[in-house]
């Protein structure tokens, strides 16, 4: 895989500060298929200040000129679509299909959303005696993590760039080469110098410099919750704008009048998806005890039909983490009915598609997150019991009902604490805000609410 052996700052790739690099490595075969630079606090004080110089002039460039911009950026990641999709699929190792529909195909739609919005967002509103402008935040601090490397870029940039903010981007550190050709993209769409800035590295280091950047307006974050709580504490501090999606444990709640099999169906594939590598992911599977053997059958049979075709985990860290997860389901009494923790493969970060009966809430799987292939059946009694059971833990993400009917499954969701459901399966919608209640995050992704964050307001009264 080509990689870049520098930093982009100021409209150019240019020399690190150090000549450390980081081994990027193919999941699927544990192969090296590429070394970036391993940033530091220099290489991040140099994109910064480049992102403030460009910040006065972006921010007064209208509305219908930002929009053209993003949606060059759009037409570069339509053109370039393929690659993309090989390039994800060599560092996080997810089947080709899956990443040419979902990594390459789904920041096409968010990009697109963003030049749509940057056109029509009203930036200056009438309020009876007063105008109100939104205005740009400023410097944006970008972290992201690998489980949907450009989705998880494009869903803080394009919103930043359409507000009129400029960005520091700081990629996983397992994932970055997806960030560098994201970033040739932008690059050939024409942004002026500055306005994106790219920084590879590790997390502790340059995601650390970034956080604590005193130069820095807002700081825009995805990943675990344990760094979530230190950027979060950080930013308080120096009363910075934060915005933080720490994952989630969600409830798959199947009323009784539901279509059972499609609602297990569904279920079980929304887990082994991206093998379980989604933070939005329903990884409770919560059924009436009246059908729940009849339910654990069915997850079983999926399950087994997923056998071979789910990619590994991303790395040899989260192999071993998720593996410690199945052991500690087995250790608390739950029963497995399909999976569990021998590695399926030799080489390669597979773990096999694993399922839970008999877990009762308070079991760490169904506390914890597990960020892998394993979903956890729980039987509940009756609806208020549904409920508490949903709401138990201390994510609040996203989620699902399946009833009878829309309003039934309505009426429920509308008692769980959590940022989004899909009600009867759902579809995906780029422009529905997506963001945590509770310890799932601060601040919403997507859509006008996604550009939201990335504006300040100012009023003038008449
Ligand atoms: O996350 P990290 P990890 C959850 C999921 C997973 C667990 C661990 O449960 O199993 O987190 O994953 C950067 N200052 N999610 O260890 O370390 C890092 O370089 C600033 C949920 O990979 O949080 C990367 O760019 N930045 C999730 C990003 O943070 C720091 C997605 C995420 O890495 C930093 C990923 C520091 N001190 C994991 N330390 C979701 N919400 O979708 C690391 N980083």
């Amino acid at each position: 895989m080509k990689a870049h052996d520098g930093m982009y700052i100021a409209g150019a790739w240019r020399p690190a500060a150090t000549g450390d690099t980081i081994p990027v490595v193919n999941p699927a075969d544990e192969e090296v298929v590429a070394h970036v630079p391993a940033g530091t606090a220099e290489d991040v004080d140099a994109a910064v200040r480049a992102a403030r110089a460009a910040l006065p002039a972006w921010s007064a460039t209208p509305p219908a000129e930002r929009a053209a911009r993003i949606g060059a950026v759009r037409d570069g990641l339509v053109a370039r679509k393929d690659e993309i999709a090989a390039t994800v699929t060599a560092e996080l190792g997810a089947p080709l299909p899956f990443s040419e529909a979902v990594h390459a195909g789904v920041p096409i739609m968010v990009a697109g959303s963003y030049a749509d919005l940057a056109a029509t967002y009203p930036f200056e509103e009438k309020v009876g005696n007063s105008t109100v402008y939104a205005e740009p935040v400023g410097v944006v601090g970008a972290i992201t993590p690998w489980n949907y490397p450009l989705h998880q870029i494009v869903a803080k940039v394009a919103p930043a760039l359409a507000a009129g903010c400029t960005v520091v981007l700081k990629p996983a550190e397992d994932t970055p080469l997806t960030a560098q050709l994201f970033t040739e993209i932008v690059h050939e769409a024409g942004l002026p110098a500055g306005v994106f800035n790219l920084v590879t590295g590790l997390g502790p280091v340059a995601g650390q410099a970034l956080a604590a950047h005193d130069d820095v307006d807002l700081v825009s974050f995805t990943g675990s919750t344990a760094v979530g709580k230190q950027i979060g504490a950080t930013a308080g501090a120096a009363v910075k704008r934060v915005a933080l999606e720490l994952g989630g444990k969600s409830a798959n709640v199947i009323l009784p009048s539901a279509d059972l099999a499609k609602a297990v169906n569904v279920g079980v594939a929304n887990v082994m998806a991206n093998s379980g590598q989604t933070c939005s992911a329903w990884t409770r599977m919560l059924v009436h005890t009246s059908r729940y053997e009849e339910a654990v059958d069915l997850a079983r049979k999926a399950a087994a039909k997923y056998g071979d075709r789910i990619g590994p985990v991303v790395s040899a860290k989260q192999q071993a983490r998720v593996r410690g997860y199945i052991e500690r389901g087995v250790e608390e009494g739950a029963r497995l009915v399909a999976g569990g923790p021998e590695a399926p493969r030799e080489q390669g970060y597979f773990v096999s598609p694993t399922v839970f009966a008999d877990v009762t809430p308070g079991m760490t799987i169904a506390q914890e997150e597990i960020f892998g292939p394993v979903v956890s059946l729980i039987r509940y009694e009756d609806e208020a019991d549904a409920e508490t059971i949903a709401n138990g833990t201390v994510y609040g993400l996203a989620g699902a009902v399946w009833a009878g009917d829309d309003a039934e499954a309505v009426a429920f969701a509308r008692r769980l604490q959590t940022g989004q459901v899909d009600i009867n399966g759902g579809s995906f919608n780029p422009l529905a805000p997506f963001g945590g209640y509770k310890q799932s995050g601060v601040g919403r992704e997507l859509g006008a609410h996604g550009l939201a964050e990335y504006l300040q307001t100012k009023s003038l009264q008449f």
